[in-house]
C-alpha cells in the first residue's frame, strides 16, 4: 500500500465540512494541518475532524508543514493569493469553483502551478456526479451516435442564501455560482463551444445578482445545446440539486429525469446516488461527487496525469460564464475561442 499523501485544507467553512468528510474516507490522503481566519471555524472544524494543527494564517502553515497537496475551499476572492502561494510552496493543488473572477486570475494561476511542476485540479464537482457521469459514459461510448441536441437544466426553489449568505450579495449570482456547473456538464458532453447566448433576470427582489438564466450553446461538435438555470421556480417535487439532461443523437436519445431516472429508448435505469454515512439528502447527490472527485485527484497524481477537470481544462468553462454575462449585458451572440 503506498503513503498516502499529506495534505491541508484552507477554509473551514460550509462546503469544507463536506471535502474533509471525503478526505477522511480516502485511504489514499491523509489532512494534518487546517488553515482558516475565522478562529471559531477553525477550531470547531479541527474538532469535528481531529486535527491537531491549525493556523490563522496560510503563509505560516506552508512555511511550518511538509504537504504534498493544499486543498483550497474558501470563495474565489482568495483563489489567486492562496493558489500562487501553493504553487511557491511546491505542492499539488484542488481548488474550489469558480476558480477565478476573470481570466486573467485563472491564467496566472494555471502558469503559476505549472512552472512549479504541480498538478492543479479546480473540484468542478458536478460532472463528477454518478448520474451525470453515467450520461457522460452513455454519450462518450457512441451509443447515441452523433449528438445534434442538448439541455442541462437545473430550475429550483430551494433557499441556498441560509447556507452561502454570501450569494446573495454578489452583483453576479446564479451563472458563476451555479451556471458554471452547468455549462461544465455541457462541455463534458458535448465538447467545446464556438459561440453562445444568454439571457438573464433577477426574480427575487432579495438579492443582488440575477438568479434566473437561459443560454443557448453552438458546440464544435455540431451539437447545439441549451443550459438553463434558475433558483426561482417553485416546482413539485422540488429537485435541488439535480441537473435534468436531454440529449438527441442520430442513434438514440436519453433524458436524466427527476429523481434521477434514466431513460433510453430501451430501458429504464435508476441513477439514484447513494447516501454516504456522513451525507443527509438532498445534498447527498453533491457529497458523493466530492468523493469522487477528490479521488480522481489522488489518482492522476499516482498516475502522473492531468485531471479532467484541471486548472487549464477549466479555462474553458470560466470564459463560457465571462461569454454568458457579456452576451446577457449586450443583447448579442458571443464569439468564444480557444483558450
Ligand atoms: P464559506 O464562506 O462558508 O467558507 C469559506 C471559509 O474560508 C470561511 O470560513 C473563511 O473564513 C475562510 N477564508 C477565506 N479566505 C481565507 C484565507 N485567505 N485564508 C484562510 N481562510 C480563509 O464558503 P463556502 O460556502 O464553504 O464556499 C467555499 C467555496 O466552495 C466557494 O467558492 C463556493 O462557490 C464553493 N462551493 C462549491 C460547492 C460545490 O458543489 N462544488 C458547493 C458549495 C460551495
Ligand atoms: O454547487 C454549488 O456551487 C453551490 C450550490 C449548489 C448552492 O449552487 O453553491
Amino acid at each position: 500500500m503506498p503513503q498516502p499523501l499529506i495534505g491541508a485544507v484552507i477554509g473551514c467553512g460550509f462546503f469544507a465540512q463536506n471535502q474533509l468528510h471525503a478526505w477522511a474516507d480516502l485511504p489514499g490522503a491523509r489532512i494534518v494541518a487546517l488553515c482558516d481566519r475565522d478562529a471559531v471555524r477553525l477550531a470547531e472544524t479541527a474538532a469535528r475532524f481531529d486535527i491537531a494543527r491549525t493556523y490563522a494564517d496560510a503563509e505560516a502553515m506552508f512555511a511550518a508543514e511538509r504537504l504534498d497537496f493544499v486543498d483550497i475551499a474558501t470563495t474565489v476572492a482568495s483563489h489567486r493569493p492562496l493558489v500562487e502561494m501553493a504553487a511557491r510552496a511546491g505542492v499539488h493543488v484542488i481548488c474550489q469553483k469558480p476558480f477565478a473572477a476573470n481570466m486573467a486570475d485563472a491564467r496566472a494561476m494555471v502558469a503559476a502551478v505549472e512552472a512549479a511542476g504541480k498538478t492543479l485540479m479546480v473540484h468542478e464537482n458536478f460532472r463528477w456526479q454518478s448520474a451525470v457521469r453515467r450520461v457522460i459514459e452513455i454519450v462518450r461510448s457512441g451509443e447515441l451516435g452523433e449528438v445534434f441536441f442538448g439541455r442541462v437544466s437545473f430550475r429550483s426553489g430551494f433557499d441556498v442564501f441560509s447556507g452561502q449568505p454570501y450569494l446573495a450579495e454578489g452583483k453576479r449570482f446564479i451563472i458563476e455560482d451555479l451556471g458554471i456547473h452547468t455549462l461544465d456538464i455541457a462541455r463534458a458532453l458535448f465538447g467545446d463551444v464556438v459561440r453562445m447566448a444568454a439571457t438573464t433576470r433577477r426574480i427575487n427582489p432579495a438579492i443582488k445578482g440575477e438568479d434566473v438564466a437561459t443560454m443557448l450553446l453552438s458546440h464544435g461538435s455540431g451539437a447545439t445545446s441549451v443550459v438553463d438555470c434558475s433558483y426561482a421556480t417553485q416546482r413539485s417535487p422540488e429537485t435541488f440539486p439535480e441537473s435534468l439532461i436531454e440529449i438527441d443523437g442520430n442513434k438514440g436519445s436519453l433524458r436524466l429525469d427527476a429523481g434521477y431516472r434514466l431513460v433510453l429508448a430501451d430501458r429504464v435505469e435508476d441513477l439514484s446516488p447513494p447516501v454516504l454515512a456522513w451525507a443527509s439528502r438532498p445534498w447527498h447527490n453533491i457529497q458523493e461527487s466530492v468523493l469522487i472527485i477528490q479521488r480522481h485527484f489522488l489518482a492522476c497524481i499516482a498516475a502522473g496525469i492531468q485531471p479532467e477537470t484541471s486548472g487549464k481544462d477549466n479555462l474553458q468553462t470560466l470564459a463560457l460564464v465571462e461569454a454568458a454575462y457579456l452576451s446577457a449585458a449586450e443583447g448579442r451572440m458571443v464569439e468564444l475561442a480557444a483558450q
